[in-house]
């Protein structure tokens, strides 16, 4: 793996690292913005053929780029494919990598090459903007009244201004740096999965409080913060806690802020911006704006996010010499624990688009993703089925900036630069995805590792892609993954085991 993430280290740096720079800043290395979507599936943006639900401003950079067919997270949940775009490394190397609470420690190592170090390196100004659910702290629960460390500025960001882990976990607050924001040290916070601490209202005991409910049997009934029941208790830091229907211009001022600030600087902007994850409270102005409940609503609000960040570019003039890369951390669900209207309102609209499968699936609904790189005059517009997954933005932005990684860092991130850019259709030649069990994609066929397990996560109604038997799908014949060609190909189904396995142990 190492030797092939060399090889191709040397081959794409002779046909990148030269080329010339437009703009306000001509001669520096381009600016590189990751807008990080939650749960948005393959299916939920117009340019990938989404009919109920316009995206104009991502369909626009989608035109103005390379829009990937098959682009993916290595997971399909958010912790494991965040980790991994992070340092490079498929998640399941390391344990404790799952869904965390919004009270654990940091699990990104703070001695290893991360994707904001590789900037860092080069001399760029590196922020971390909108959702983290990476942890924070060394050890049980971080001190959230005072410096709450390590955390993004500890793992290669120069600023952070996120909250800790999904909007439906407490503590529902954003952290500026170290320090959480507005806290008032009279009213200090407490966080506990446990139990109930304080007296605070419950989703549960006081549902008439609630201005969304949550799906019975599905927790999110816990300490209600803005009329929405929450995954967890809390108590304190009243004056703290955010508005829902805020998020999304909040991070997007941030984002400006940084961008603006650093404009004359090389700079690199992890934007993870929290639509469309639950609770999906969308700002009044995008209310009711979609035929798809507010689940339609946040995509719009999403896209107008993103919209907002391309006109920032132009109104600098520094489009030319950014790139974007947009994408989501899994696949899409409807019903993730609050009666929103997504199932009532689906309308036809295909999340996933033709494939099987969503959030929590090993189908390719699950890491399939939209994916696309934008960078005006340099990359020429364009579709490309090239497989390419997140975990590789690393090697290749490292390859951009010239820089060797430690043969320690970075085990599953490959150099794909070329690729990215346009310069190449070639992408991966395997890759492994992992949601309660693994498959391995090499070329059109994809295996998936028998596991134990129900066929359907009946709360969320997506299908697992669980079975007992091992399953062989060849994608291109077959996006849909409904023949299991297992039976026919037992050689192929040794070979990609074996192969798993030994990506597994190396
Ligand atoms: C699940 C939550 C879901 C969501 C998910 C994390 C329940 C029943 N479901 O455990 O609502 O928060 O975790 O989503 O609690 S992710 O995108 O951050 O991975
Ligand atoms: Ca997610």
């Amino acid at each position: 793996m190492h030797y092939v993430k060399k090889l191709l280290f040397t081959a794409v740096l002779t046909g990148v690292a030269h080329v010339a720079v437009k703009g306000q800043q001509k001669g520096q290395q381009p600016n590189v913005i990751i807008i990080y979507a939650d749960d948005l599936g393959y299916g939920d943006i117009s340019c990938n053929g989404a009919a109920r639900v316009k995206t104009p401003h991502i369909d626009q950079l989608a035109s103005e780029g390379i829009r990937f067919t098959n682009g993916h997270a290595t997971a399909a949940t958010c912790t494991p494919s965040r980790y991994s775009i992070l340092t490079g490394e498929y998640a399941w190397r390391k344990k404790g990598t799952n869904i965390l609470p919004g009270n654990a420690a940091l699990i990104v190592p703070t001695d290893r090459t991360t994707l904001g170090k590789v900037f860092q390196r080069s001399g760029y100004r590196t922020a971390c903007i909108g959702k983290w659910h990476l942890g924070l702290g060394t050890q049980g629960e971080p001190d959230w009244n005072g410096e709450i460390k390590p955390g993004p500025l500890e793992t290669g960001f120069d600023y952070a201004f996120f909250f800790p882990a999904t909007a439906d976990r407490v503590p529902t607050v954003y952290v500026e740096n170290h320090r959480v924001v507005a806290l008032d040290p009279k009213d200090t916070i407490q966080v506990n999965y446990q139990h109930k601490i304080g007296n605070e209202p419950t989703g549960k005991e006081n549902s008439e409080l609630l201005k969304m409910h949550s799906t019975p049997g599905q927790g999110h009934n816990q300490t209600i913060v803005n009329g929405i029941g929450r995954i967890g208790w809390m108590t304190g830091g009243q004056r703290a806690r955010w508005t829902d229907e805020s998020l999304a211009g909040d991070f997007v001022n941030q984002a400006q802020h940084f961008i603006e600030e650093h404009r004359r600087q090389p700079f690199f902007l992890y934007l993870a911006l929290s639509d469309i994850h639950v609770p999906r409270m969308p700002d009044t102005r995008f209310k009711g704006k979609s035929e798809l409940g507010y689940r339609g609503d946040v995509i719009m609000q999403l896209d107008w996010s993103v919209g907002e960040i391309m006109k920032t570019l132009d109104y600098l003039g520094i489009a030319k010499n950014t790139i974007i890369v947009f994408s989501s951390d899994n696949g899409p669900v409807l019903d993730d624990g609050y009666l929103d209207g997504a199932v009532a309102q689906q309308n036809g609209h295909q999340p996933a688009g033709a494939m099987r499968g969503g959030k929590y699936s090993i189908l390719e609904g699950g890491t399939r993703v939209p994916f696309i790189v934008r960078w005006p005059g340099t990359v020429k517009p364009g579709v490309s089925g090239a497989l390419v997954s997140q975990v590789d933005l690393l090697a290749s932005f490292a390859a951009m900036l010239r820089q060797p990684l430690p043969e320690s860092d970075a085990p599953d991130s490959w150099n794909i630069l070329s690729t990215l850019l346009g310069k190449s259709q070639q992408g991966r030649s395997s890759f492994v995805e992992q949601a309660n069990t693994m498959a391995l994609i090499k070329g059109d066929w994809k295996y998936i590792a028998p596991q134990r397990g129900p066929k359907l996560f009946e709360a969320v109604n997506i299908e697992s892609g669980l079975d007992t038997i091992p399953q062989l799908y060849n994608l291109k014949n077959d996006l849909g993954e409904k023949n299991n060609m297992a039976a026919a190909h037992p050689d192929m189904v040794k070979e990609m085991s074996s192969m798993l396995e030994t990506i597994r142990s190396s």
